[in-house]
C-alpha cells in the first residue's frame, strides 16, 4: 500500500428507522415474531411489517417485559418490550412451520434468512446481561452476547429437506446466564439469491451497510427484508457523502438489491485518497464473502474517469489481492463479489479502494454485504427417528414442547432421548420415559430401529405389551415395570436372549410361573458401558462448551 495514508472507516452500526410505504409483495415466507408478546391481535409497525405473538411457535419460556427503554435506538419498541427467557432446560426452541399450517406447498421454499433479535432491557432487574448459544436447524450458529443495546444475529441457509420448519434453538452455556430472545423473523428467498455459495454452507451475516446516509433501508424497499444500516457521518475531513445525481439507477434483477441503495454513496475528499472499511471479526472459523456495490453519481465528461481497485487480504495469502478494478457507470448498479477474505491483524477484516493511476475522481461505495460462511449444514436426525418421536408427541402431550432437533448440535440433545451423533444424521439410540406420566397405549415407533434402550417404568401405560416392542434389531434394555400392562407378553420379546427385560409392577400381566421374565427383578440400568453415546438423562447439568462453537460478531445497535 506504499506510504499512502488511509483512512480508517469504522462500520459504526446507527440506526434509524426509515418511512418508506411502497406497496410492494414481500418475500414468500415473511413471518415476524414478537417473542413474549401474546396479543393475537397482529401489531403492524412502522414499515409495515406485521407482527404476531410467539404463543404458537414455542411451548416453553416465559414471557416477561422490559424494565428499562434506555438505548433502544433504532427497533421497534412495541416489538422490543416483551421477550421470552428460559430458565428451565439446556435448550429450548422455536419450531416455525413456514407452510403457515398449509399442506405440503407446491411451492418449494429453497432459501431462508433467519434474525433473532435480542433486547435486554433488564427485564430481570440484575443489570446482568447474559451470554448463550443459538443453533437452527440443528446447526450452531453463534454465541450471542447480549449487552445493553439492542443485538441481532443473522444466517441465510437451505433447506435441504424443502418446506421443513425452521426451527431456532436457544442453550444454556453459562451458570446464571439465562438465555432470552425478543424478535425472531424468517423471510425467503429465491434461489438464485447467494447461489455463488455452496448451499450445504450457512452465511452468517457480518455487515449490511449502505453508505452516504444515516437512515436504513429495509422492507418494503427491500422485498426479502435485509436490513442497510445507515452509517455515522464522516466528519474526519478524509471521507464525505455525496448523493447520486440521477434520477434512476437500473438494478439488474439477478442482485435482488434495492435501488433505494444507489441514491447515496460514500466518497473521499481528495482524488488520490483511497476508502478503508473494516471490522472486527473475532475467531473467525469460515471465509468471509462480501457484496460491494457501486454507482457512478455523476454524468462524466470526457476528461473525468472515477476508477479504482478493490483490494482485500484473501485466505491463504500474505498480502492484499486485487479482486477487481472497477469503473462505475452512471445510472447502472453494480456489483463485486469480494469472496475468500480472512482477518489480518487484531481480527480485522479491510476492504480498500485504491484509486488508479489515471483516475481523477476519487473511489466511492454505495453498500456493503459481508458473510462468514459457517460450518456445512447437518442432515437432521435421521428422519426415521424424527417421525417416530412425533408420534410420541402427539399421543403424549406432555412431549409436545420438546422441538428443534433432537439430537442436533451436539451435546445439545432432548433430555429423553440419547443419539449416536457422531454423524450429521444422527440415529436416536436411547428413550428414557420412565416417570413422564405416559397415561394410556404406546403408537408404533418401530421406525427407530436403532433404539438399544428404551425406558419406560413407572408410566401408567395401560395396554397389551405391544408386538412392536419385540422388532428392534439393536435393543439391549427394555423396562417397562411399574404400569398397567395386561395380557401376555410377546414371545418374541420371551425369545430375546439379548434383552434385559424388566415387567414387575404390572399386576394384570400375566407372567406363566415358569418363563423367565424378570431375569432380573431389580429396574435395570441404564448402560454405562456402551461407549460413545452421551447417556443423558433428565437430570442434565449444564453444559460449559468448549471452543468448538464460533464466537461470531454480534450485529449491535448501540451508539
Ligand atoms: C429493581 O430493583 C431495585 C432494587 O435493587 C428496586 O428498588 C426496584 O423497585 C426494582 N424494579 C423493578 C421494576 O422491579
Ligand atoms: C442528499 O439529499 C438529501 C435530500 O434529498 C439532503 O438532505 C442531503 O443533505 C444531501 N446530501 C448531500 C451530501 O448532498
Ligand atoms: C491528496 O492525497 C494525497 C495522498 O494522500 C496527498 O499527497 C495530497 O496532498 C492530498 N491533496 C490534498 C489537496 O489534500
Ligand atoms: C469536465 O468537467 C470538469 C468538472 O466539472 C471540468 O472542470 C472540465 O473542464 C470538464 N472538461 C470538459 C472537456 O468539458
Ligand atoms: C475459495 O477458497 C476455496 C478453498 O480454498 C476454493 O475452493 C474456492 O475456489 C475459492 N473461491 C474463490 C472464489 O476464490
Ligand atoms: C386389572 O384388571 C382389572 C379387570 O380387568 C381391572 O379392574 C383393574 O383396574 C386392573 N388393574 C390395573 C392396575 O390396571
Ligand atoms: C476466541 O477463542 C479463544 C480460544 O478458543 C477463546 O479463549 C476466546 O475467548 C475467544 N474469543 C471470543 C471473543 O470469543
Ligand atoms: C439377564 C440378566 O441381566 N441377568 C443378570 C441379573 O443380575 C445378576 C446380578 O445381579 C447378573 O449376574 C445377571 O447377569
Amino acid at each position: 500500500m506504499g506510504s499512502t495514508n488511509f483512512s480508517l472507516l469504522f462500520l459504526l452500526l446507527l440506526s434509524h428507522l426509515s418511512c418508506f410505504h411502497f406497496l410492494l409483495v414481500p418475500a414468500k415466507v415473511f413471518i415476524s415474531i414478537d417473542c413474549g408478546s401474546s396479543s393475537l391481535k397482529p401489531y403492524t409497525d412502522g414499515n409495515s411489517i406485521e407482527w404476531v405473538g410467539d404463543d404458537r411457535y414455542i411451548q416453553t419460556g416465559e414471557a416477561r417485559n422490559i424494565i428499562s427503554k434506555e438505548q433502544m435506538y433504532g427497533s421497534d419498541p412495541h416489538v422490543m418490550d416483551t421477550l421470552r427467557e428460559f430458565k428451565t432446560r439446556t435448550k429450548n426452541c422455536y419450531s416455525i412451520d413456514i407452510n403457515n399450517g398449509k399442506s405440503e406447498d407446491s411451492t418449494k421454499v429453497e432459501r431462508v434468512l433467519v434474525r433473532a433479535s435480542f433486547f435486554y432491557g433488564n427485564y430481570d432487574n440484575k443489570s446482568n446481561p447474559p451470554t448463550f448459544n443459538l443453533q437452527f436447524n440443528g446447526n450452531s450458529w453463534s454465541q450471542v452476547v447480549t449487552s445493553t443495546c439492542l443485538t441481532y444475529e443473522e444466517v441465510v441457509y437451505s433447506l435441504s429437506l424443502g418446506n421443513t420448519p425452521v426451527t431456532v434453538c436457544l442453550t444454556q452455556t453459562h451458570h446464571d446466564n439465562v438465555p432470552f430472545i425478543s424478535a425472531l423473523e424468517v423471510r425467503s428467498l429465491d434461489s438464485d439469491m447467494y447461489s455463488y455459495v455452496d448451499s450445504s454452507y450457512p452465511l452468517i451475516l457480518t455487515v449490511r451497510s449502505r453508505f452516504g446516509t444515516n437512515s436504513n433501508v429495509r422492507y418494503p424497499e427491500d422485498i426479502y427484508d435485509r436490513i442497510w444500516m445507515g452509517s455515522e457521518p464522516e466528519t474526519d475531513g478524509i471521507l464525505t457523502w455525496v448523493n447520486n445525481t440521477s434520477p434512476d439507477v437500473k438494478v439488474s434483477n439477478f442482485q435482488k438489491i434495492p435501488k433505494a441503495l444507489f441514491r447515496t454513496a460514500l466518497t473521499s475528499l481528495n482524488f488520490s485518497q483511497p476508502i478503508w472499511l473494516s471490522n472486527t471479526i473475532a475467531n473467525l472459523s469460515g471465509p468471509l464473502y462480501f457484496n460491494a456495490y457501486f454507482s457512478e453519481v455523476i454524468p462524466l465528461n470526457s476528461t473525468q474517469k472515477r476508477s479504482f481497485s478493490i483490494r482485500a487480504l484473501k485466505t491463504g495469502d500474505s498480502d492484499f489481492s486485487v479482486y477487481d478494478t472497477v469503473t462505475p457507470t452512471y445510472g447502472d448498479a453494480l456489483q463485486v463479489r469480494i469472496q475468500n477474505v480472512t482477518t489480518y491483524i487484531d481480527d480485522n477484516w479491510y476492504i480498500f479502494l485504491v484509486p488508479t493511476k489515471d483516475s481523477t475522481l476519487p473511489p466511492l461505495i454505495s453498500a456493503l454485504e459481508g458473510y462468514i460462511v459457517g460450518d456445512k449444514l447437518v442432515q437432521g436426525t435421521n428422519s426415521k427417528d424424527v417421525n417416530s418421536l412425533a408420534l410420541l408427541q402427539k399421543s403424549f402431550t406432555q412431549l409436545q414442547d420438546w422441538q428443534g432437533d433432537p439430537c442436533l448440535p451436539s451435546p445439545y440433545t432432548w433430555d429423553w432421548v440419547a443419539c449416536d451423533s457422531d454423524t450429521d444424521s444422527p440415529r436416536i439410540t436411547a428413550l428414557y420415559l420412565d416417570d413422564f406420566g405416559l397415561v394410556g397405549t404406546l403408537p408404533d415407533f418401530s421406525d427407530m430401529d436403532a433404539l438399544e434402550t428404551i425406558d419406560l417404568h413407572n408410566n401408567e401405560l395401560n395396554q397389551e405389551i405391544p408386538d412392536f416392542l419385540g422388532t428392534f434389531p439393536e435393543l439391549r434394555v427394555l423396562n417397562l415395570a411399574d404400569n398397567d400392562f395386561s395380557g401376555a407378553i410377546p414371545s418374541s420379546l420371551l425369545n430375546n436372549n439379548n434383552l434385559k427385560l424388566s415387567v414387575s409392577g404390572n399386576p394384570n400381566l400375566s407372567t406363566n410361573d415358569d418363563t423367565s421374565i424378570d431375569r432380573n427383578s431389580t429396574d435395570p440400568k441404564i448402560p454405562s458401558t456402551s461407549s460413545s453415546k452421551s447417556s443423558i438423562t433428565s437430570t442434565i447439568p449444564i453444559i460449559i462448551l468448549g471452543s468448538a462453537i464460533i464466537q461470531m460478531f454480534d450485529y449491535i445497535f448501540c451508539l
